[in-house]
């Protein structure tokens, strides 16, 4: 367990219709082995799967988003930008982990698909907001990678937007590019009054 995983801020909840579980990013270039490999990324699949097994079992959406860039996307340390070559659309670094069991009928939103454009919030130059008010969404469940980047902008807007937030605490881990972003996006979130679970806090 974690530091993160041992505060004492962590809740219970009871699923409920209008909720959605977004599953952030997990894809081959943020796991070891990939381009901009996240320590422990792999670690967050296994759980992320389960669940996925406790929305579906209660019939609720299940969402993926991805990291889609364009070659030479400005985000590329080539064109400037702070990272390595990354999730370059259509390649296999860009691919949904095959050990993640997405079911079927989820829906995928892809971001930062315009090359002079970055875009870490996945509502950001996406339709995911009127996507997820067409289907009623309430209240959003968002674990995944990575906690300092994609999931925290993500959350900001999500709050901003005025969806209820609960971040998947044992399911998310850092790029942590400087020691403690992890930490301080952790601490951010729970300022803007995104609540925080674990499996162990979903109710059956
Ligand atoms: C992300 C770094 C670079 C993310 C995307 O989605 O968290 N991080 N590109
Ligand atoms: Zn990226």
């Amino acid at each position: 367990m974690n530091a993160a995983t041992k505060s004492s801020e962590l809740e219970r909840c009871q699923l409920q219709p209008g909720d959605v579980l977004l599953v952030t990013d997990i894809q081959n270039d943020f796991l070891p082995g990939g381009t901009l490999a996240v320590a422990g990324g792999d670690e967050v699949v296994p759980v992320l799967n389960r669940y996925i097994d406790a929305f579906q079992a209660q019939g609720l959406p299940v969402y993926a988003t991805r990291d889609w860039h364009p070659l030479r996307h400005c985000s590329f340390h080539a064109q400037g930008g702070p990272w390595p070559v990354h999730c370059v659309a259509g390649t296999h670094g860009a691919d949904f982990a095959a050990v993640l069991t997405l079911p079927p009928d989820t829906t995928v939103i892809s971001k930062a698909t315009s090359r002079d454009r970055e875009a870490y919030s996945s509502f950001q130059g996406t339709n995911l907001d009127s996507r997820l008010r067409e289907a009623g969404i309430r209240r959003l469940f968002i674990g995944g990678l990575t906690t300092d980047y994609c999931v925290l902008n993500t959350v900001r807007d999500a709050r901003r937007l005025g969806y209820d937030v609960f971040v998947l605490a044992d399911a998310i881990r850092a790029v942590d590019v400087r020691p403690g972003d992890g930490q301080r996006a952790e601490a951010e979130m729970a300022s803007l009054g995104a609540r925080r679970i674990t499996l162990d806090g979903l109710a059956a």
